[in-house]
């Protein structure tokens, strides 16, 4: 059974996770995605477990708990704990590093190993405002998206905040549609940067949810 957190303060939490190789840009889209800030010298966020943004979708109170690895991924040794109970993961690689995006089929594999049956993942690319250097064709990622089944497959940069918002958002909404109900799908998805996968569809309605209260 999924696990669903009860606010009463939001009509949505949902808890994220970012993974993907290091330096690929984790910690600086949830950055950007909680603080709108971008910073060159904040690397390693030992001890913090999450941040938490609160966005309207459609008039609707959607919490997102948005949690980053304390740099665990460069030993390959992200625990099993990271992964349980999380609704979406954006598996992260740096368009201007092919070997993180080689790596993706890794993480994807975690999340489908330690993560619910159901999550819903999306691939991001990072750094895009490095245009000169990029070493991943965008074509390539929607490929990859197409074939694991993520929800999609986006590139950001969380350096010049574009589409960051689109990301959490388009996650949000899908993770609405998926646990909440009736909410129209997003039509901003003919946007170039991002792919929508063609059959994402929402989750039988007989799905068991496990409800717990939200500690806001
Ligand atoms: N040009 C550019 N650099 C970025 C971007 N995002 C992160 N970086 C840089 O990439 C490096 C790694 O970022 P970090 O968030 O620590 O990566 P993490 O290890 O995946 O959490 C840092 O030097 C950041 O300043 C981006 O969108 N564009
Ligand atoms: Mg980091």
């Amino acid at each position: 059974a999924a696990l669903l957190l009860i606010c009463n303060r939001c009509d949505f939490l949902f808890k994220i996770i970012l993974t993907g190789d290091s330096n690929v840009g984790k910690t600086c889209v949830i950055h950007s995605f909680t603080s709108g800030l971008f910073s060159d010298s904040q690397h390693n966020t030992i001890g913090v477990d999450f941040t938490v943004r609160t966005i309207d979708i459609d008039g609707m109170r959607v919490k997102m708990q948005v949690w980053d690895t304390a740099g665990q991924e460069r030993f390959r040794t992200i625990t099993q704990s990271y992964y349980r109970s999380a609704h979406g993961a954006m598996i992260t690689y740096d368009l201007t590093r092919r070997p993180s995006f080689e790596s993706l089929p890794h993480w994807i594999q975690g999340v489908e190993q330690y993560g619910a049956a159901n999550v819903v993942f999306v691939l991001i690319g990072n750094k895009c405002d490095l245009e000169a250097q990029r070493q991943v064709l965008f074509e390539d990622a929607c490929t990859l998206a197409e074939r694991t089944g993520a929800l999609a497959a986006l590139e950001t940069s969380a350096k010049q905040h574009h589409n960051i918002e689109e990301a959490f958002e388009l996650m949000a909404r899908e993770l609405i549609v998926r646990y909440g109900g009736a909410v129209h799908q997003d039509s901003q998805s003919d946007s170039p940067t991002v792919f929508l996968h063609s059959d994402s569809h929402p989750i039988d309605e007989g799905e068991h949810l496990e409800k717990r209260p939200c500690d806001c």
